[in-house]
């Protein structure tokens, strides 16, 4: 290294580390940005000042804050079932419909006898339905998808599905264990389909879509995801939580992909989305290669919206708990930040997407942990925080559909 440069290396180093910029390489801001951010010494700025002064220009029409609460009938809380992961609600000759993971016992863990017990809230289920006049008083109306013979792709749990309706006919995808469930066991998709959302449901022969298989495990050890020789792809491990939106004369399946040894970031959970696109709900899909599509997230929650699609990023990773918009289905920007969002959100498909960024939030399902063994499915409604006196009356506004 020339000596000028290792010079120049230094200087940099020392302005830098004193908050000071390098003389006239200062970027400079309009009068009304600094005001709007508070900053009056613009010679002195920290590096959160720094940051905000290039955060994209960002009105509060993505800004919505939760609330959550209690439904009735069959979905009161009943202790020895388990209702979770809810679906989309669709609406049919003027019921709401909702599909589900359904189980009951309680759940065992890994620690003994893994061929007969339960490892998971969501090992042993299979996917239920229910139907609603208000939203509000839901009556359970039985299986729709079980669980496949023994020897399936799916042969031990079906479960965290959601729907679609295309061409008057109704696609239940959802996530596929086969047994034995150990912590190295790989999780795929499968699909079903009816002409009626009272099924019977046809099953595809084989997944829909299948975790990646470039990576590999360290050691022989069933029961440790975490030690591998390489981690492969972000979906190495599972492939989760999907959601098939038709976008563009496609079909656009959403997901949220586990790799084999997920690591834990400064975002907690290594958790991201991608994306499979097929020509026919049937498929087949193919992975986009701009998969990862997020770079944090858990469950899907996508709706359309100005020609794009919006997705509600929560609970894992450095962007949780924000709403982000893409142009083309698979790239991402942050349009808020939130306080806090419902798990497993069952979008309300029957609501207008486009009458506002959020308004397929409106209001929906989720899903609530009673107890570890327990959950059971909820219902939520957002707000939009436009100003500090709404902020008050859309906490106390009553429970309205
Ligand atoms: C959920 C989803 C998937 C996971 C488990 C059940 O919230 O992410 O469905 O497997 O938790």
């Amino acid at each position: 290294m020339k000596r000028l440069d290792l010079y120049c290396i230094i200087l940099g180093t020392i302005f830098l580390a004193t908050g000071t910029a390098l003389p006239g390489t200062e970027k400079k801001y309009s009068e009304e940005l600094y005001d709007h951010l508070g900053i009056t010494n613009p010679d002195h700025l920290s590096a959160a000042s720094r940051r905000a002064l290039e955060w994209p220009e960002r009105s509060n029409e993505w800004f919505i804050q939760f609330r959550t609460y209690d439904l009735k009938g069959d979905f009161a809380y009943e202790e020895g079932v388990v209702r979770r992961d809810p679906s989309a609600m669709i609406k049919v000759d003027g019921r709401y419909f909702v599909w589900y993971s359904r189980s009951t016992g309680e759940t065992q863990g890994f620690d003994g006898d893994i061929e007969n017990e339960k490892v998971f809230p969501w090992d042993r289920c299979d996917i239920w339905y229910a139907t609603s006049e208000d939203g509000i008083t839901w009556k359970e109306e039985g299986l729709a998808v079980p669980r496949g013979e023994k020897g399936a792709y799916d042969d031990r749990s079906v479960f965290t599905t959601e729907i679609m309706v295309h061409d008057g006919k109704y696609y239940l995808c959802y996530q596929t264990v086969k047994s034995p469930y150990n912590k190295r066991v790989k999780n795929q998709i499968g699909l079903s389909w009816a002409d009626s959302p009272h099924g019977p449901w046809t099953k595809s022969e084989e997944p829909i879509l299948s975790p990646a298989d470039n990576g590999e495990w360290y050691g022989d050890d069933l029961q440790d995801r975490f030690s591998v020789v390489r981690k492969g792809d972000f979906d190495s491990h599972k492939v989760h939580d999907p959601c098939i939106l038709p976008y563009k004369g496609k079909f656009y399946l959403y997901y949220k992909g586990e790799q084999m040894g997920e690591e834990i970031t400064w975002g907690g959970r290594q958790i991201r989305h991608g994306v499979a696109i097929a020509d026919n709900p049937l498929g087949p899909y193919v992975k986009s290669k701009y998969n990862p599509i997020s770079n944090s997230g858990h469950e899907i929650c996508v709706w359309p919206y100005n020609g794009g699609i919006a997705s509600l990023i929560t609970t894992d990773g450095p962007e949780k708990n924000t709403v982000q918009w893409s142009p083309d289905g698979i790239n991402f920007e942050i349009m808020s930040v939130l306080k806090g969002a419902p798990h497993a959100i069952g979008i309300n498909r029957t609501l207008d997407p486009e009458e506002e960024p959020t308004a397929a939030l409106r209001w929906g399902l989720t899903h609530e942990y009673k107890t570890g063994d327990w959950q059971y499915i909820r219902g939520f409604r957002s707000y939009r925080i436009i100003r500090h006196s709404s902020y008050t009356q859309g906490a106390k506004a009553p429970i309205r559909n």
